[in-house]
């Protein structure tokens, strides 16, 4: 079966995770992804968090599946040879160095569009232009500077960062997005652009609905279903909600049965209002069903803390999965806090192709997550990511079109190997 994407060609310059999750997604969707790294060194996450000595780590393999590697100094005059060539066969070049550098390189934007005018150039950044344009930022620093942080925790502790990567692969994802926009408008106009998401801009984007709350806080003083609501006080900027739902349901993290020796048994309970009545029934309090105390959302809503106490007395005589059992029966919607265990142990998200099962050369088989977007007609096959270097003869004959000669010629250069080995050549 074709793929979305097959036709596609991406000039991958991208290192760490930010950009690595972009033209990952673009791989699975179906482009053919080429990955330009430094002789010797490769991207630097090949080396970082390693589990087996001299061996990938996961934290490479997992953000670069389905690409091909070549290795070339692009600062060398015969490595910028490649690229000059790679940037006239490729539709999109995807980079995610710190601001400058690209330019340093001598790829500017008329650069680029001088080789390619169809070339969409599309980059991460930390933030966008304006005080902070030119700072190196990683994954912390964007959910700090996103607003993530100043709304993550509760409202005694400091500041949290999510183990969610939102800042690097939540930007990575929004960049996949304006790729695929600007190759659908390039169809029309003929013309490659820009393509830019910031990571500040990117994190801001999912923490919308804090924005949404700052402006309700300027003008009532008050959010009711926060936790500070009745009992504590609010300033002048949207506080830490702790695990209060960011919608108009309320809900809280409750204590299950096993909690006292296992951290992850829990599970988020929402006290939606259409199922009022059935939750009433289930944790055993009928007479909140009429008591005009606890029958409508509004007379509930300072009385939440009590409200979860009462409905966590109940929890707590469950497993997290039984009481799932028992509440989903009654549509009363809530979820089991899950462990990267037992996420990793779970059939049905194996059988989706959410988790998937790689082998690899070197290491062996690992688990990796799969491509979470699912399109009926293009289905996602997750082949293994690439060693360093592993396809430069390769897309040097069959993308370049480069004969014997001139693939000699290039490889006694001295442009696509380390310096160490051009040394001793
Ligand atoms: N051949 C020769 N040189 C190469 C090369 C190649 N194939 N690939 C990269 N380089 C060079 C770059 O040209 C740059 O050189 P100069 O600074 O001398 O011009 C150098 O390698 C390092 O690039 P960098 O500055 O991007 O890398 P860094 O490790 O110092 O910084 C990071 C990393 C992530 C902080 C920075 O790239 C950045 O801010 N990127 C934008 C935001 C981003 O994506 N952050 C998320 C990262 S994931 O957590």
């Amino acid at each position: 079966m074709g793929k979305a994407l097959d036709g596609v060609r991406i000039l991958d310059f991208t290192h760490v995770q930010s950009g690595p999750t972009c033209t990952q997604l673009l791989a699975w969707l179906g482009a053919d992804v080429i990955k330009i790294e430094r002789p010797g060194v490769g991207d630097i996450t090949r080396g970082q968090l390693r589990d087996i000595p001299d061996v990938d780590s996961l934290y490479f393999t997992m953000l670069n599946h389905n690409k091909r590697s070549i290795t070339v100094d692009s600062k060398h005059p015969k490595g910028k040879e490649v690229i000059d060539g790679l940037i006239k066969a490729c539709d999109v070049m995807v980079e995610n160095f710190a601001p400058g550098a690209l330019d340093r390189m001598g790829y500017t934007w008329e650069r680029v569009q001088e080789l390619n005018p169809r070339m969409i150039m599309a980059s991460v950044k930390g933030f966008g232009p304006g005080p902070y344009e030119d700072c190196k930022v990683y994954e912390n620093v964007a959910q700090c500077a996103g607003g993530a942080a100043s709304t993550t925790g509760f409202d005694d502790g400091p500041p949290l960062v999510t183990g969610a990567q939102i800042g690097d692969s939540g930007t990575g994802l929004h960049l996949a997005l304006g790729i695929v926009a600007a190759l659908y408008q390039r169809n029309t106009t003929g013309r490659g652009q820009k393509v830019l998401a910031a990571m500040q801009d990117g994190v801001l984007n999912l923490c919308r609905v804090k924005l949404r709350d700052q402006q309700r806080l300027a003008r009532t003083g008050v959010m009711n279903e926060y936790p500070q609501y009745p009992h504590g006080t609010f300033g002048d900027a949207v506080p830490r909600a702790g695990n209060s739902s960011g919608g108009g349901q309320p809900g809280w993290i409750l204590k299950c049965k096993g909690w006292e020796t296992d951290p992850n048994a829990y599970i988020y309970f929402i006290t939606q209002a259409p199922v009022w009545d059935k939750i009433c029934e289930v944790i055993g309090k009928p007479e909140w069903i009429t008591d005009p105390n606890y029958a409508k959302p509004d007379a509930r809503l300072p009385r939440l803390k009590d409200i979860f106490a009462t409905v966590e007395a109940w929890t707590m005589t469950k497993t997290k999965f039984e009481a799932m059992d028992i509440l989903n029966k009654y549509d009363i919607p809530c979820g089991p806090i899950l462990s990267m265990k037992e996420i990793a142990e779970e059939q049905s998200l194996r059988d989706t192709g959410t988790i998937v099962e790689v082998d690899h050369p070197k290491r062996g088989k690992y688990l990796s997550v799969g491509n979470p977007i699912k399109l009926s007609d293009s289905p996602t096959d997750v082949t293994r990511s690439p060693l360093l270097g592993e396809h430069t003869d390769e897309v040097l004959r069959d993308v370049l079109k480069f004969d014997e000669s001139k693939v000699a010629e290039l490889k006694g250069s001295g442009a696509l190997t380390p310096p160490a080995r051009k040394a001793a050549e």
